[in-house]
């Protein structure tokens, strides 16, 4: 079993003195002001959850935006800070961008167009030429900043997400020996998707000047491989996944992404949690109620309407349920700037509302909407008290909240509720597995979680929690870091 001191150990005995860059627009610490003093937090985001104990153990630089109002104040003169600040293990580097520039890279295209062009929630992208390109000028800025670091040396940098298409190419026309991975967190549709996208034979392109790209399942490579072939002149060899493009190779595999189980599970039992449940028990009301919780950045991908109908049918057609099933839904808003996202926020706020008007009671709120960056202590606690989580994604490369979900379950005693459309329902076998367009079914398998046997509970409950003890973010690390350094060559 992988643990952060035996991948430490792997990249200190094989990096050498390589530099080790992380590259991703989402940065693993922001600085914000709370009154006059300065605080920093860590922001809701999958994958800075996933990156940020692999950094720790590889002690390199992470380049990426810097987008908290006091970002720039805790800096050096090379816009550098040690990391995580307490107790600092490795160097965060912060880009500035302009007004202009997050508007068309990240609102735009990065969002607008590609976002929704990778995940089949049947919202339309929006190709912009305008975002287009400040998005090649932002992969471009990014090089320079690499280029900055590493120089002429034969570094290793590791690229995250769909935000930087481009770079692996830039980079490696800037510098032949650099070895470039990128890991990328979202879906890859297949080609008659992904072709509408006017750009694509550029996106595709600059992905193959990466001699390593990983997703986090085998259809996503599937795909990515089905993609180059229709749109790219190359030769592909399935067996090995790798193509082969103008001389240069690059292997495509998959890595399935996980979370620090042993720290959740160490964290769920913690006093700071205990303490955080009996506030939220008492707060909420929670005494003696059947538990049900929902966690997630707000967004049209996540499935959070389809779970409020499936709850909502519950109600109506099982009053018996009524008073005794609580729906805890903790949510991040996210993206706010994008106007896509307006209308989810609505919908869920009137959707709630709506079920509370319908079938709440003078003792009984049925859905408590917790809608905020809810602090890390209060979601562990709710994880741990919940007898359900639903994760009802319409399609999402992984999902860290079923992961989550399972390594706070420490009591080996909960049931998770995964939609078949997520990365995690390949691994997750023991989850209840729902298609969340299936309002029938989903409700059915709510009632199943409820009343399931305590025996099978715990059984299911063991296995997912030694399958992600298993498979946890550093197996992850481990595995792509290893294909990483074998990339170097010597
Ligand atoms: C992308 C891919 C892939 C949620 N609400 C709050 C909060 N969260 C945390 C969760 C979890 C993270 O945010 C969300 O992670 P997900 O994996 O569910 O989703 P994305 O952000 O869409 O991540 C996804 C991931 O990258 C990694 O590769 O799994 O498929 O879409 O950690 O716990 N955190 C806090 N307050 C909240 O209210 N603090």
């Amino acid at each position: 079993m992988w643990t952060e001191d035996s991948l430490r150990g792997l990249i200190n005995e094989r990096l050498g003195d390589h530099p080790f860059v992380v590259v991703s627009y989402r940065e693993p610490y922001v600085h914000t002001f709370e009154g006059r003093k300065i605080q920093c937090i860590s922001p809701p985001s999958g994958l800075a959850t996933a990156l940020d104990p692999l950094m720790r153990a590889s002690q390199g630089l992470w380049i990426a935006c810097g987008t908290g109002e006091a970002d720039g104040m805790v800096v050096d003169e090379e816009s550098k800070i040690g990391v995580p600040p307490q107790n600092p293990e490795y160097t965060l580097k912060r880009i500035w961008l302009s007004h202009d520039e997050e508007r068309g890279f990240y609102w735009g295209f990065s969002n607008e167009a590609l976002w929704p062009l990778c995940h089949i929630a049947f919202a339309s992208p929006v190709f912009n030429e305008g975002d287009w390109n400040i998005y090649k000028a932002v992969n471009r800025l990014f090089a320079d900043a690499v280029m900055a670091e590493v120089g002429s040396q034969k570094a290793l940098v590791f690229i995250q997400d769909y935000h930087f298409a481009l770079l692996p190419r830039l980079l490696k026309q800037l510098n032949p020996e650099l070895i470039v991975a990128q890991f990328w967190h979202i879906p890859w549709p297949n080609h008659e998707v992904f072709r509408i996208c006017p750009w694509h034979e550029e996106i595709v392109d600059g992905l193959l000047g990466n001699d390593l790209l990983g997703f986090h399942i085998q259809y996503h490579c599937f795909n990515f491989l089905e993609t180059v072939d229709r749109s790219l002149e190359s030769r592909i060899d399935r067996e090995n996944s790798v193509v082969v493009r103008g001389g240069e190779r690059t292997l495509v595999k998959p890595f399935p992404i996980s979370v620090d189980t042993e720290l959740l599970s160490k964290n769920a039992e913690s006093p700071e949690v205990e303490e955080e449940i009996e506030r939220v028990v008492d707060e909420y009301d929670l005494e003696g109620k059947c538990i049900g919780i929902g966690v997630d950045r707000i967004d049209y991908t996540k499935g959070i309407p389809e779970r409020l109908k499936a709850l909502d049918r519950l109600w109506e057609k099982y009053p018996e349920e009524k008073e005794k099933v609580v729906f805890v839904q903790l949510g991040a808003p996210s993206r706010m700037r994008s106007g896509g996202y307006w209308g989810i926020n609505d919908r869920i706020s009137r959707m709630v509302e709506d079920i509370n008007w319908k079938y709440g009671t003078r003792t009984w709120k049925p859905i408590i909407y917790l809608r905020g960056n809810n602090s890390p202590t209060m979601l562990a606690a709710f994880r741990h008290i919940a007898h359900f989580c639903i994760v009802s994604s319409l399609h999402d490369g992984m999902n860290l909240v079923a992961k989550e979900y399972i390594s706070s379950k420490t009591d080996e005693d909960g049931v998770l509720i995964l939609s078949e459309f997520t990365g995690a329902a390949k691994e997750l076998r023991d989850a209840l597995e729902i298609n969340p367009y299936d309002t029938g079914d989903f409700t059915q398998k709510i009632v199943t979680a409820i009343h399931m046997d305590p025996q099978e509970r715990r059984e299911r409950m063991i296995r997912l929690r030694e399958q992600v003890k298993e498979n946890n973010i550093y197996t992850w690390g481990s595995n792509i870091v290893s294909e990483i350094l074998s990339l170097k060559g010597d």
